[in-house]
Formats: C-alpha cells, structure tokens, sequence
C-alpha cells in the first residue's frame, strides 16, 4: 500500500479545547495491528500526539497478530520511546486475540482500544476519556449524530444490516458494535475478557454482550471514520457464524450467566 499520511481525511476538524492534563486518569492505548507496515510508525506518532494533549501517564501497547510484513519491526523503531510497547504473536490469532494479549500488559487505569489502521481519528480520545469519569465503558458509534462516517455504499448497508442482526439475535442496544475505539475502566475490561472467548471480529459484539449482562455503564461517543476497504465476504460469513455462535452460548446454553455466576469453567461451549 502506497497511501501517504495526506489521503487520511477525517472530515473537518474542529480546534479541540485543552483540557488541564491533570484532569485526566492514567491511559492505556492497545492497539492491536495486522500487516500495516505502510503506516504502524506513524500511527504510534499520531495517537501518542493524541493521547499526549489529555494526559503524560500514558503507554501506548502495539500487538503485532503475527504479520507477515514488516509491521513488528517498523513498530519496534519506536521502541527506545518509554511510553511505547510492542508485543507480537507469533502466528495470526485475530483482533480479539490480539487485544486480549495488550490487557494483559495494560497498567494504567483507563484502558482504551483503538485499530491500528487509523481510519479512526484518534483525537476523538477526549471523548471517551471524558466519558469514563461517569461511565464503565465508552464505544465510539458510527450513527452517533455528532460522528461523521465515510465509506462505500456496500460497507454502510452490511454495516446496518450487522447492527439489526445483532439486536434481534443478542437483544443488545448498541448502535454500532464494531467501530474500533472503545474506551473501559481497565478493572473492568479485564473482568470483561474473563468471560469473552470469540478471538476474531465479532469480538466486539461480545464484549458489548457480556458488558450488556454486568449490568454495566455504557456511553455512546462520536467519531471520525474514512473506511476504503470492501468487506470481504469470507470475513462476514465467518463474522456471522460467530454472532450465532455468542447467541447460542448467550440464549440456548445462558453459558455467559453461568460463567459469571462462576459455575462453568472456562472453556467455551
Ligand atoms: N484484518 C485483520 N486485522 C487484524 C487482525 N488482527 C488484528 N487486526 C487489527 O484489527 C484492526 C481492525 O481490523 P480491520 O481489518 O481494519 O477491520 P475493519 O476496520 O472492520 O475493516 P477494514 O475496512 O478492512 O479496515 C486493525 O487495526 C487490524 O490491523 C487479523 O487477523 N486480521
Ligand atoms: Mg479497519
């Protein structure tokens, strides 16, 4: 891929207010990463000038799933940076997978994921940091009326198509599930992962999901999204098979109610 930092549009920018860095907990940024060796450098420098404006208490965790490019080592250029990590799975496990790793290295209060193909504007950040004083969890959504969301027709019509398909089969009330920034009080999250067992992208529905069944609090944040890629359909198909899959253990087995009820161990039905 050929793209420079130039054809990255968000849409137009407002000058964002400074807010006192005091004001802000400790940040953890996982970001999990997948053949982006084109622009992995720049995103770390994109979000840490992010990340930066809110708070000095910061690490921004990189998780390489195991490209097969140069990402890891592009990412490692950053390495003499103390504020950055970089981890790498050996061979390709999923984004989930691949954020399940980055909170187990999380040590900052707030805990915040965000894909590494920066089609999300990170400066959104403000956002969802703003938002976990009062709330447990913050999910940035693509039909937020403040977002502004840019991407082919096809990609917007499976978009919603996916979002009516997982409130009838989940009964969960998210407007979107699957925008990659979602900010989590990091106890919370971690209590999250220990019942989440999809590794690939329906990972996001789940978190919402099991979120959904601790009661928790959640806000809807605006973000700023480009997306250029067509959905693959292998991808959707096993996307789907998956949301079934959750639907499955969530109605038909209630294993999610029992593992948090601590009465099932921990593998996946
Ligand atoms: N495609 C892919 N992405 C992964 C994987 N593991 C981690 N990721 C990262 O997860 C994030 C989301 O993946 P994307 O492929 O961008 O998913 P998307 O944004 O829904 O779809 P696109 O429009 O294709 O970008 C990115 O930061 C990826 O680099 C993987 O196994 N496959
Ligand atoms: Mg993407």
């Amino acid at each position: 891929m050929t793209e420079s930092k130039q054809t990255f549009i968000y849409g137009v920018y407002e000058v964002l207010e400074r807010k006192p860095k005091r004001d802000v907990p400790s940040v953890s940024i996982i970001m999990p990463a997948y053949e982006l060796e084109d622009r992995i450098e720049w995103a770390i420098e994109h979000v840490e000038a992010a990340v930066g404006a809110l708070t000095d208490d910061y690490e921004i965790i990189v998780v390489d799933d195991g490209s097969n490019d140069g990402t890891y080592l592009r990412a490692l250029n950053h390495r003499r940076n103390p504020h950055v990590k970089v981890l790498r799975h050996r061979c390709n496990r999923g984004k989930g997978a691949a954020i399940r790793t980055g909170v187990r290295y999380a040590t900052k209060k707030y805990s915040i994921l965000l894909d590494a193909d920066m089609e999300i504007d990170p400066r959104s950040m403000r956002f969802l940091v703003d938002g976990l004083k009062s709330y447990d969890l913050v999910v940035c959504s693509k039909r937020h009326p403040r977002s502004v969301y840019r991407a082919p027709f096809v990609r917007r019509l499976l978009s919603v198509t996916f979002n009516v398909l997982v409130k009838l089969l989940l009964g969960i009330r998210f407007g979107d599930t699957q925008t990659g920034f979602k900010a989590f009080r990091t106890e919370v999250l971690r209590r999250i992962m220990d019942v989440v067992v999809v590794k690939r992208y329906a990972f996001d529905v789940e978190v919402l999901a099991v979120a959904s069944m601790l009661g928790l609090r959640a806000l809807e944040a605006p973000v700023r999204i480009v997306q250029r890629s067509m959905f693959r359909f292998g991808e959707a198909l096993r996307m789907f098979l998956d949301v079934l899959g959750i639907a499955y253990r969530l109605r038909v087995k209630r294993w999610y109610q029992r593992k948090l009820r601590g009465l099932v161990d921990g593998r996946a039905l």
